[in-house]
C-alpha cells in the first residue's frame, strides 16, 4: 500500500464483537489503526456473570500478539467516549485521524429491555457516544470521515411488498398547487426496542451534523452478524474473536450453531416467522474497509448502505441447523414485542457494485459449529441460555417447555 492510501483510523469500540476484527483487519491491509474503548462490554459480562464462549484474551494481550504475529502496532485508549468528552477531543487532535470508525455503543436490545435502569444507561450511552464524537469533529477543526455501524433495524421489518432501500425512499407528494413534486427522505423510522430507537435516534444526529457542519458520514444499516473469526483472528488462538451466545448478548444463529454443538433444544421466539437481515463477519470487516475506501465527498448527503447479504425467517434457521446437527427446535414464548410473521427484503447492491462477495449461510454454517461452538462448548453454562429479558411485564421469558436434562 502506498503511503497516499494509508490511513489513520481511529476504531471507536475496537476491543467489541465487531470492532475487534475490524481493527486487525484495517491494521493488516497497513493503516494505522488506534482502538478507543472503555471495555464496558467486559463489565456487562461481569454484570450478567456470563463470559464469552471463546477464551477472549485481555486487550494487553490481544495488541502483543497481533504486533508479535503481525509487526503491526496498534494503540489502545481506555476512554468512555460517552463521559470523557475532553479525553476524546484531545485525542482527535492529538491522533489527526483521516477516518473515525464507530462501533461504540450498547448494541443488545434484550439488555435495552431488562429494567428502567438498563433502558437508561443505553440512552445516556449510545446518544451521548454518538454526539460526542461528531462534537468532537467539528471542534478539531478536521475534515475526518465518519463511518457508523447502524442497523437495519432502524427500519422496522415490514415492507409492503417492496424492497427496503438504502436509507432513502422516494416518495411523491401533492403542493398547494395540485402539483407533484417528488422527494427522497430518509426511511420513515420503526425502532423495536430501546436499543433500536438509539440507533433511529443516531440517523437524525448524523442529518443535522451533514447538514450544518459539513461533516462526511458512512452510516451501514448492519443485519445480524454471525460467524466467529476472520481471517487475521485466526491468526493465533490469543486473537480469537468474542462468541456470544446467553439470552442477552446472544445473537439468533450463532445461538442456534452453539445450541447444537451441545444438543440444546433450539430456541425459536414464538413461530419463528420473524424474518431478518443477516451478514458473516467475514464479509462485516471487508463491507467497512469498502465504505472506507468508497467515502462520500465533502457536501455529499450521509450516506447510508445496507450492510447485509441475506434474509432468513428464524424458523427457516432453526430448520437448517436442525437438520444439518440432527438437534430438536423447541418453540418457545416470544419474550419480545414484534411481528410474529413479516417479509423482510431489502437492497443492498451499493457493496456488491464495489466488490463484495459475500460469504453465503449455507457454506459457512456447519463449519462454525464444528470448527468454534464444539470446539469450545465445555466453556458454556447452559443456565445462561434462556432470554429472560421480557419487552413487557406481562410477557414469558423465552425457556424451551420441556425439561429433558440440559
Ligand atoms: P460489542 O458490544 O461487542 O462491542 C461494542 C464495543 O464498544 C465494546 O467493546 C464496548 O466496550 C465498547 N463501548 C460501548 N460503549 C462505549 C463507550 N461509551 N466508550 C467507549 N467504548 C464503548 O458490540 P458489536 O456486536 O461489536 O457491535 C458493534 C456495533 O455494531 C454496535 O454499534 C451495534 O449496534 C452494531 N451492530 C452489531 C450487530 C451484531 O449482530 N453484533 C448487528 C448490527 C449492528
Ligand atoms: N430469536 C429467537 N430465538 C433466540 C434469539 C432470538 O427466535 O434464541 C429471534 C428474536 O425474537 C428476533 C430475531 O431472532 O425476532 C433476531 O434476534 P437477535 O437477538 O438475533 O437480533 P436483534 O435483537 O435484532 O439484534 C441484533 C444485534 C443488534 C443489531 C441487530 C440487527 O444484537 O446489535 O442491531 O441484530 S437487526 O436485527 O437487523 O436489527
Amino acid at each position: 500500500m502506498s503511503n497516499k492510501e494509508q490511513k489513520k483510523i481511529m476504531i471507536l469500540g475496537g476491543d467489541g464483537f465487531c470492532g475487534w476484527p475490524t481493527s486487525l483487519h484495517l491494521s493488516n491491509l497497513g493503516h494505522d489503526v488506534v482502538i478507543v474503548d472503555n471495555l464496558s462490554r467486559r463489565n456487562i459480562d461481569n454484570e450478567l456473570e456470563c463470559q464469552s464462549l471463546t477464551p477472549i484474551q485481555p486487550i494487553g494481550t490481544r495488541l502483543k500478539v497481533w504486533k508479535d504475529v503481525s509487526g503491526q502496532s496498534i494503540k489502545f485508549y481506555n476512554i468512555n467516549i460517552a463521559n470523557d468528552y475532553e479525553l476524546l477531543l484531545d485525542l482527535v487532535k492529538t491522533e489527526q485521524p483521516d477516518v473515525i470508525v464507530h462501533f461504540a455503543e450498547q448494541r443488545s436490545a434484550p439488555y435495552s429491555m431488562k429494567s428502567a435502569k438498563h433502558k437508561r444507561y443505553t440512552v445516556d450511552n449510545n446518544l451521548n457516544a454518538t454526539n460526542n464524537v461528531l462534537s468532537a469533529i467539528v471542534d478539531s477543526g478536521l475534515d475526518v470521515h465518519l463511518v457508523h455501524l447502524g442497523t437495519m433495524g432502524v427500519y422496522g421489518y415490514g415492507t409492503a411488498g417492496m424492497k427496503i432501500p438504502e436509507g432513502y425512499l422516494d416518495i411523491e407528494v401533492p403542493t398547494e398547487t395540485g402539483e407533484r413534486i417528488q422527494q427522497q427522505i430518509l426511511y420513515p423510522a420503526n425502532p423495536g426496542s430501546i436499543y433500536h430507537m438509539t440507533k433511529t435516534q443516531d440517523q437524525l444526529f448524523f442529518h443535522f451534523y451533514n447538514k450544518n457542519d459539513g461533516i462526511r458520514i458512512t452510516d451501514l444499516h448492519q443485519g445480524i452478524v454471525w460467524g466467529t473469526n476472520t481471517r487475521e483472528t485466526m491468526l493465533d488462538e490469543r486473537l480469537i474473536n468474542r462468541f456470544d451466545y446467553d439470552g442477552d448478548y446472544g445473537t439468533v444463529l450463532n445461538r442456534f450453531l452453539m445450541q447444537a454443538a451441545i444438543g440444546y433444544p433450539l430456541t425459536v421466539h414464538g413461530t419463528g416467522g420473524q424474518m431478518r437481515a443477516f451478514i458473516h463477519i467475514q464479509d462485516t470487516v471487508r463491507c467497512i474497509q469498502l465504505a472506507i475506501e468508497n467515502p462520500p465527498s465533502k457536501g455529499d448527503r450521509v450516506m447510508i448502505f445496507n450492510q447485509m447479504t441475506e434474509t432468513h425467517k428464524v424458523r427457516d434457521l432453526a430448520e437448517l441447523v436442525a437438520r444439518l446437527t440432527g438437534t430438536e427446535i423447541a418453540y418457545v414464548h416470544n419474550p419480545r414485542k414484534e411481528a410474529a410473521e413479516n417479509e423482510l427484503h431489502a437492497k443492498h447492491e451499493l457493496f456488491l457494485e464495489r466488490g463484495l462477495n459475500p460469504t453465503t449461510l449455507a457454506e459457512g454454517v456447519l463449519l462454525e459449529v464444528t470448527d468454534v461452538a464444539k470446539r469450545y462448548a465445555h466453556r458454556a453454562d447452559i443456565s445462561k441460555i434462556p432470554a429472560t429479558s421480557t419487552w413487557t411485564k406481562e410477557q414469558q421469558v423465552g425457556v424451551p417447555d420441556r425439561n429433558a436434562g440440559y
